[in-house]
């Protein structure tokens, strides 16, 4: 897909989502038609920049008022209907309305009936009891926001979610390595270590004439606002509130640099004090000898942890969390990277509501990957209109057979994403769904039920001799939804009782489960698969990335996950899964 054709569907994201704010309803039509052609867009490959107005029209889902739009945006860097809907709705306000029980009528009435226009003011309108005085609000609706508001954390200054940050980041780093000079172009900080949110964007840029690209980067169309602007470093501020930093590092600094603003702070103080004990000063140039001057290490970071006898740490663990005493024991885990990954285990076909390939692109693409294993795992029967009826799945029995009889180097596997009910039932019916190789079980719906609830409702699932592995076990959305709330630690016990694996689940806006959880789930010995989760053919290799990383964020050891181990050894696993130790129950 284009390079720019993100950009195209992040504005079309935000055009959708105000035009909901500004008509107050959920089921705005110029909503739906931004929605449309954002769509429309994920089946596009060439890019939209070379488009007129009319070949865009000729794509379907694209109507004339979008495609002027589009071709605005390319033509001037703006979209004047967007920029009204932004005054209209600024992003403290649409902070608002990512809170759950804040409708587009709720928030319309707390602005013109209270005068609210930030969280913080919301949150002082409830402890001030002011939120029943709203027509049409109850004592429920107010608990309901109140305890949103609490377990997102929401406070004035929102870190940016890792997916949107990410896609700056890519746009941003491709456009580097395309710009005469640039040797190397990273993205480090907390984007590097994948951290769930992060405050701000750290790009360093190896080259040996940072001027011009200290000027292009002032001029760029991210740039809402240059904040600073010197010889290598060069601070903007996007529109949407994010600090981006660029400097521009001698290619022989690169390693020093990128280990130095990767960070963690706490994992660099640490890397510091070693070096001091050798003699040796380490900083964003080199590691080099305190007294002398002589340069040690500078120019890749691998070069650098074994100068200062550690085992290298990759960065989603560079957190000061133990890593470092086991780097210098050499007891890190053996943690996963993305070429380990044998099969995908969670990808929607088009037969999914909200998913754009076909089966035939989507296996194509896992026998492109070298996968020896790929489960085929559309939404089940009972989710709200992206739900797949059994005699769909049927028929797409017969399309796998077929597919399977084309690629006998690939095992496909017959799934699906069950819905875990609030009472912890299943779609389907137990006969059907045992009758398939691989059934992921997840939730989807009533995200506010009380701990024992959710717990309860998990570990029915987990019961069920169907279910294979726990799909994104929290079910939270970064910055938008917060998981639900679980006891942890009998979940865990009850899939290491039945069999039942933990997903990984790699797409950036869930993450899930989270380091912590992970973490945890290593020392009660889960078994793990690290799952894209795709809903097009290209998250199949985009997220795949993503999912290692966040297995490397939870220290899971490769051995633990199972679509690392090749074909005879997962099929056998798979075969006798549910019963880890000793006859089912
Ligand atoms: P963020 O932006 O809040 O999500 O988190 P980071 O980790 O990206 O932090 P940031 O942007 O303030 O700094 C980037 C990296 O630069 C940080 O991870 C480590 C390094 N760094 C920044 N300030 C210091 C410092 O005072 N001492 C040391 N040793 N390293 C620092
Ligand atoms: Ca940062
Ligand atoms: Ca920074």
């Amino acid at each position: 897909m284009g390079d720019r054709n993100h950009e195209i569907q992040a504005l079309l994201r935000e055009l959708a989502d105000l035009s909901i704010l500004d008509d107050q309803s959920a089921q705005s039509f110029r909503a739906r038609a931004y929605e449309r052609a954002l769509h429309a867009i994920d089946g596009i490959q060439d890019d939209l920049e070379g488009m007129s107005v009319a070949t865009l029209q000729r794509i379907g889902g694209i109507g004339r008022s979008t495609a002027q739009k589009i071709r605005e945006y390319f033509d001037t860097g703006a979209v004047a209907k967007l920029e009204t809907l932004r005054q209209r709705f600024p992003p403290s306000v649409v902070a608002m309305s990512r809170i759950p029980g804040v409708g587009p009528k709720t928030l319309a009435r707390l602005r013109s009936e209270l005068g609210i226009e930030d969280v913080e003011a919301l949150r002082d309108a409830i402890t001030e009891g002011k939120l029943q005085s709203v027509s049409g609000m109850g004592a429920k609706t107010e608990a309901r926001i109140a305890s949103a508001i609490d377990r997102l954390g929401l406070k004035r200054d929102q870190r940016t979610p890792i997916d949107r940050a990410m896609r700056l980041a890519e746009t941003l780093v491709n456009e580097l390595l395309a710009l005469p000079g640039v040797q190397a172009a990273v993205p480090c900080g907390s984007l590097r270590r994948q951290a769930e949110t992060v405050g701000d964007l750290d790009v360093v840029v190896a080259s040996t004439e940072p001027q011009p690209i200290m000027a292009w980067f002032a001029e760029h169309r991210f740039a809402e606002q240059v904040i600073a602007r010197g010889d290598t470093k060069t601070t903007i501020i996007t529109r949407q509130g994010l600090q981006i930093d660029l400097r521009v590092v001698a290619p022989a600094h690169l390693g020093a640099a990128t280990l130095y603003f990767t960070g963690s702070k706490g994992h660099n103080i640490r890397l510091r004090q070693l070096a001091i004990q050798q003699g040796w000063s380490l900083n964003e140039y080199a590691l080099s000898d305190a007294t002398t001057g002589e340069v040690v290490a500078a120019g890749d970071e691998a070069s650098i942890y074994r100068a200062l006898g550690l085992e290298f740490v990759p960065p989603p663990m560079r957190e000061d969390t133990g890593e470092i005493e086991a780097a210098l024991a050499g007891t890190l885990p053996g943690v996963v990277s993305v070429e380990d990954l044998c099969g995908d285990l969670h990808i929607h076909t088009d037969r999914s509501g909200d998913a754009r390939s076909s089966l035939a692109e989507l296996v194509a693409e896992a026998v492109r990957r070298g996968y020896s294993y790929l489960a085929i795992t559309d939404h089940a029967e009972d989710l709200p209109i992206n739900g797949v009826s059994r005699g769909e799945l049927e028929r797409q029995a017969e399309e796998i057979g077929a597919l399977q009889e084309a690629n006998p180097g690939l095992q496909l596997l017959r799934g699906c994403e069950l819905n875990i009910d609030p009472d912890g039932g299943l779609d389907y019916d137990p006969a059907f769904r045992s009758g398939l190789d691989w059934c992921i079980a997840a939730v989807h719906s009533h995200f506010d039920l009380s701990q024992a609830e959710q717990t309860r409702r998990l570990i029915a699932a987990i019961s069920d001799p169907a279910v294979r592995v726990i799909g994104h076990l929290s079910g939270r959305i970064i910055g938008e939804r917060p998981g639900i709330e679980i006891d942890l630690d009998a979940i865990l016990d009850a899939m290491v009782e039945t069999g039942v694996a933990l997903e990984i689940n790699s797409a950036l806006p869930r993450l899930d489960a989270a380091a912590p959880v992970l973490r945890r789930a290593v020392d009660k010995g889960v078994v793990f698969v690290i799952s894209t989760d795709s809903h097009h053919v290209r998250d199949m290799g985009r997220n795949a990335v993503f999912g290692a990383r966040q297995a490397q964020r939870g220290w899971v050891p490769r051995e633990q996950v199972a679509n690392t181990w090749p074909r005879e050894r997962f099929l056998g696993w798979l075969h006798t899964q549910r019963r880890p130790s000793g006859p089912s129950r």
